[in-house]
C-alpha cells in the first residue's frame, strides 16, 4: 500500500495553507479550479480524507466518504454548467497513469469539444 504524503500540494490547500479557488465543498468533499487548465472549465475534485489515488479511496474510505465523493462529482457537473452537452472525468492514479499530486483527484473537464483520449507515450 502506498503511504500518503501529508505535504503533497492537495494536502496543504485542505489545512489552508495554500489558496484556491473553491467552486464546491461539503463534510467530505472539495471542488476547486485547476491551476493549469486544459479546458475552459477544468476543476480537481478531491475527497478531505487523505488518500493517495482511487485504489487507496475505494478499498480504503468509508461508505459515507464513498458516497459523498460520488455523489458530488455528478452535482458539480452541474454547478458548473457541462452537464447537458457532456464532460470528461479523469483520475490519473501512479506512475504509467502520470499522476502528479499523490492525494486522489478526479478532473472535471468540460465546455468545449475534447479530444480523443489517450495519446501515444512520448517516450
Ligand atoms: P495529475 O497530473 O492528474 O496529478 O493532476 C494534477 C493537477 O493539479 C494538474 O492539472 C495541475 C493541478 N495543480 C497542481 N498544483 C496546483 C495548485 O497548487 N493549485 C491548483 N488549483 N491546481 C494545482
Amino acid at each position: 500500500m502506498k503511504t500518503y504524503d501529508d505535504n503533497n500540494i492537495f494536502a496543504k490547500i485542505l489545512r489552508g495553507e495554500i489558496p484556491n479557488d473553491t467552486v464546491y465543498e461539503d463534510d467530505h468533499v472539495l471542488a476547486f479550479r485547476d491551476i493549469n487548465p486544459q479546458a475552459p472549465v477544468h476543476v480537481l475534485v478531491i475527497p478531505k480524507g487523505a488518500y493517495v489515488d482511487m485504489t487507496d479511496f475505494s478499498a480504503n474510505a468509508s461508505d459515507a466518504e464513498l458516497t459523498a465523493y460520488f455523489r458530488a462529482l455528478a452535482k458539480i457537473a452541474n454547478l458548473l454548467g457541462v452537464e447537458d452537452d457532456g464532460y470528461r472525468l479523469i483520475s490519473n492514479t501512479g506512475k504509467n497513469g502520470e499522476q502528479d499530486v499523490p492525494h486522489l483527484h478526479v478532473h472535471i473537464a468540460g465546455g468545449r469539444r475534447l479530444r480523443r483520449m489517450l495519446q501515444p507515450s512520448e517516450d
